[in-house]
């Protein structure tokens, strides 16, 4: 429960994936994503918590597999729902300054996401029918339930901002992104229609796409080449690829794919989204290693070893852009909410 009094912005997120493209490690490391912000003085410092026990015991176990016990975790077997409370310094910069010194404590921005981690074949429309999930599955509510694929449909349709996480190791290997985006794409914008969503025949979300995996070699490379990498100026020098060039590593990803499939899936976000409603990440959630040296070093910075056929984490986890997209898509949504 939110302190009384505490002002509580809801943000619904969606967050939508091909199978195993990395969404649920993604929410495990939002953790240590918020906790390893550099303390910059003058920058806003987030902490995430579960706004219930189980979303808590999410965040708390897969800390722990990430970070101590250096594993993945397993493959998401249906559909958990989950809650997180975003807690920040009070907004207004300066001025939320000069008010604490002056008048009454400002608040502190709170936000709550409520998102759905699924098994990404869900999003090729491969769902069990008449599971016993909740009807509402925020509510503890145990009514009839629709099935899954109907349920994370009318989630999705129902959100403010979609996380949507592009997997181009996944893509270079199977070339099926738009199998898993389309789909899905079709009965959400179906729902927003019927529901009378449509903006200029679009649907109304914010989109955050997050190529994942970044530190994987070859996506790293291919971004190097691309010429969209910067060294970062913490003392780790670790390579970003900053948002306004996210697109168009993101475009060179399309144009290269074999099979042509991540171009569709770049021609669907202009038709079914708002232009200036994307946005473009390039994310990973385990981060580059960074050895003894205590720096990036281009030549021994894979932090995912494959032993014995399982992806083990080499050494601590530094999620790169994992917390950005969520702090994206509410500030875009309060935002696009004032302006009505
Ligand atoms: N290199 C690298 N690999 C990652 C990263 N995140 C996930 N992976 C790999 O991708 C696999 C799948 O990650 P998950 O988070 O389970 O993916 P998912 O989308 O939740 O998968 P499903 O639940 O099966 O749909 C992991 O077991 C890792 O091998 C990352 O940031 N970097
Ligand atoms: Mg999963």
């Amino acid at each position: 429960m939110a302190p009384a009094g505490q002002p509580t912005q809801l943000a619904r997120i969606g967050l939508w994936g091909a199978p195993q493209s990395g969404k649920t490690t993604f929410l495990a490391a939002l953790n240590i994503a918020a906790i390893s912000q550099p303390s910059v003085p003058g920058s806003p410092s987030w902490i995430v918590i579960g706004a219930d026990d189980d979303a808590g015991a999410f965040l708390s176990e897969n800390t722990d597999l990430l970070q101590s016990q250096h594993v993945f975790p397993s493959a998401t077997p249906g559909m958990t729902a989950l809650s997180w409370r975003f807690i920040g310094p009070p907004r207004g910069g300066r001025l939320a300054g000069r008010a604490l010194r002056r008048g009454p404590r400002p608040e502190n921005t709170v936000f709550v996401v409520e998102l759905l981690d699924v098994a990404g074949r869900y999003f090729g429309g491969s769902a069990p029918k008449n599971s016993l999930i909740s009807a509402s599955v925020f509510d503890d509510d145990e009514a009839d339930a629709p099935d899954e694929w109907e349920l994370l449909l009318d989630h999705l349709s129902m959100c403010d901002g979609l996380v949507y996480l592009f997997d181009p190791v996944r893509e270079q290997r199977n070339s099926d992104a738009f199998e898993f985006f389309q789909r899905t794409l079709e009965q959400v914008t179906r729902r927003c229609f019927e529901a009378n969503r449509l903006r200029g025949g679009k649907l109304p979300h914010f989109l955050a796409v997050c190529v994942t995996k970044f530190d994987e070699p070859a996506v790293f490379r291919q971004a190097f080449r691309t010429g969209v990498v910067l060294t970062g100026d913490e003392p780790e020098r670790i390579p970003r690829v900053p948002d306004n060039l996210a697109k168009a590593f993101f475009d060179r990803l399309c144009d290269d794919s074999h099979e042509g499939t991540a171009r569709l899936v770049r021609g669907s976000i202009s038709k079914y989204f708002q232009p200036d409603r994307v946005s473009y990440f390039v994310s990973s959630s385990v981060g580059f290693y960074i050895g003894p040296s205590g720096y990036f070093r281009a030549h021994d910075f894979t932090n995912v070893v494959k032993t014995g056929g399982e992806a083990r984490i080499r050494g601590s986890i530094r999620p790169i852009n994992v917390l950005e997209p969520f702090l994206w898509l509410e500030e875009s949504t309060r935002a696009a909410a004032r302006k009505r």
